[in-house]
């Protein structure tokens, strides 16, 4: 049984992730670079050892240095949260080589799911119906031609090794396609190293809806309904929620059945989340898999009634899952909004700094899953990703009403975020009527960019004139102080025994 783990990750995650192996008595290692001596998941672990300089590269995505470091603490699992190497078949078998049992699905799952074209053979196989388009990589012109004559304009090109939006292309008519096909795969190959590409029919304003399934060593697989995650922007997830607007309980129960023969096709293991592509005469698709945890996960487990990483674990420990597909209820509706340090006014720069002042908002129906605190810089060389704000309500009026008030609770200085942007979404009446697609950030652009000259806002101005009137003040009598001071240190000093360096 596992007694202690280490989370190979950083930010509101590793934390989310500590807190479940709290609960459970698990003993946590935090694993950091260079520039998050400083981070809370540091603070919040029972252990924490430096793996390295800030970029990714040299720290959070260096195996080698994980897993030195749970052998010399004696970590016997490893949790990977999202991003980083979560979905890096290499990290789960090189602990399993090095005797550590990896809290995620085998390196065989993985790679399956990862490379699309083989999803795509795999799920064709398993009766899941993918979008129309080819189950083979597309590696001559010709052949693209005649895929395209075959299907029909508008298609999608993507990379084999992509996911996420990332080497696509849209093709809308016969002139682009061979340029588009050429970008594309030159793309393909610098970013992943793999030119594969293949062909999609282009589904026009879809839905992206998502499954959440459990599935455990003995061949038990269950799902957790789905998650309505079309609020993007360039492929970035800005709100998602739960029940989805546009489900009926039919296509429920239909798509969950899908989403659990997916997973069972590449004899899955763990928490996994299957995307489909939905048009609005409610035909889905299988587009891919995500074989991790999600960012979005806390609406599932707030509306389910499930920890999702104790389950993991317990399913990391060979256990059978105890939950059974026919007690499993939504119980009224969740929303999440993602805040990030980032400028809307400027396309969404990313806003690294030190954050000035933080006034969380709690209150009835209200999760916070955050890091950051007063005096806490955030590094550029991560995600920008502050906290999420998740709020519940016995119906989706309720939830929203709610989140509407947590946004407004909600205030940062010291850097830009996207607080006030999530704001106006709250008041768009597509928004609030459930009815959008993935072109919803596009078809509000009016309303979201253009600031609004009363209500809410200017209120916030007169806070703001408050504030800067409440600093210079109180600055008279003291000078400010910062980083250092705001946050306590105690526990660093006691702490820097136990750093190693590597
Ligand atoms: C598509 C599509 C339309 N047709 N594939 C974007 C992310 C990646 N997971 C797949 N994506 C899309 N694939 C076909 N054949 C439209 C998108 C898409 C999208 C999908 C989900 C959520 C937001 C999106 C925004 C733009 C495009």
């Amino acid at each position: 049984m596992i007694k202690k783990v280490l989370v190979a990750n950083r930010g509101e995650i590793a934390i989310r992730v500590m807190r479940s192996c709290r609960e459970l008595g698990l003993i946590t290692v935090a694993v950091f670079s260079e520039a998050d001596r400083k981070s809370l998941h540091v603070r919040y672990a029972d252990e924490a050892y430096c793996i390295g300089p800030p970029p990714s590269r040299e720290s959070y995505l260096n195996i080698d240095s994980i897993i030195e470091v749970a052998k010399k603490s004696g970590a016997d699992a490893i949790h990977p949260g999202y991003g980083f190497l979560s979905e890096n078949p290499k990290f789960p078998e090189r602990c399993v080589e090095a005797g550590i049992i990896f809290i995620g699905p085998s390196a065989y799952s993985i790679a399956t799911m990862g490379d699309k074209v083989t999803a795509r053979q795999t799920m064709t196989k398993a009766g899941v119906l993918v979008v129309p388009g080819t189950t083979y990589s597309i590696t001559e012109e010709k052949q693209a031609v005649e895929v395209v004559n075959e299907i029909g304009l508008p298609v999608m090109i993507k990379a084999s090794a992509g996911g996420g939006g990332k080497g696509m292309r849209l093709v809308r008519n016969n002139n682009d396609l061979i340029h588009y096909f050429r970008t594309a795969k030159s793309e393909a190959l610098n970013a992943f190293g793999d030119d594969s590409v293949y062909i999609e029919k282009y589904i026009e304003s879809p839905h992206h809806i998502e499954f959440q399934i459990l599935a455990d060593r003995h061949g038990n697989v269950i799902h957790l309904f789905e998650r309505e995650c079309s609020i993007q922007r360039r492929h970035q997830k800005v709100i998602e929620e739960t029940p989805s607007p546009l489900m009926t309980p039919l296509l429920r129960e239909e798509m969950g059945r899908v989403a659990c023969a997916a997973a069972k096709a590449v004899n899955y293991e763990g928490a996994g989340t299957i995307e489909f592509i939905v048009n609005d005469n409610l035909e889905y698709y299988f587009l891919e898999m995500n074989t991790r945890l999600q960012v979005e996960h806390p609406i599932t487990e707030r509306v389910v009634g499930v920890d999702l990483v104790k389950e993991q674990i317990k399913i990391a420990n060979g256990l059978p899952l105890t939950l059974k597909q026919e007690n499993l209820r939504q119980d009224g509706h969740a929303i999440q909004c993602r805040i990030y340090a980032e400028d809307p006014d400027h396309d969404f720069m990313p806003q690294p700094g030190i954050i000035r002042q933080i006034t969380v908002p709690l209150g009835l129906g209200v999760r916070y899953d955050g890091y950051v605190y007063e005096g806490y810089e955030i590094p550029m060389y991560y995600d920008p990703l502050i906290s999420k704000l998740i709020s519940w309500g016995k119906t989706r009026r309720e939830s929203l009403d709610r989140m509407r008030r947590a946004l407004y609770e909600y205030k940062i200085t010291g850097v830009k975020t996207n607080i006030k942007f999530l704001e106006r979404i709250m008041d768009v009446p597509a928004f609030l009527e459930g009815k959008y697609n993935t072109n919803f950030i596009e078809n509000n652009k009016e309303v979201l960019f253009t600031p609004k000259k009363c209500g809410t806002e200017c209120e916030d101005m007169a806070m703001i004139a408050c504030f800067i009137d409440y600093l210079e003040k109180i600055e008279k009598v003291q000078p400010q102080k910062f980083t250092e001071d705001l946050a306590s240190n105690w526990k660093d000093f006691g702490r820097k025994r136990s750093v190693l360096r590597l």
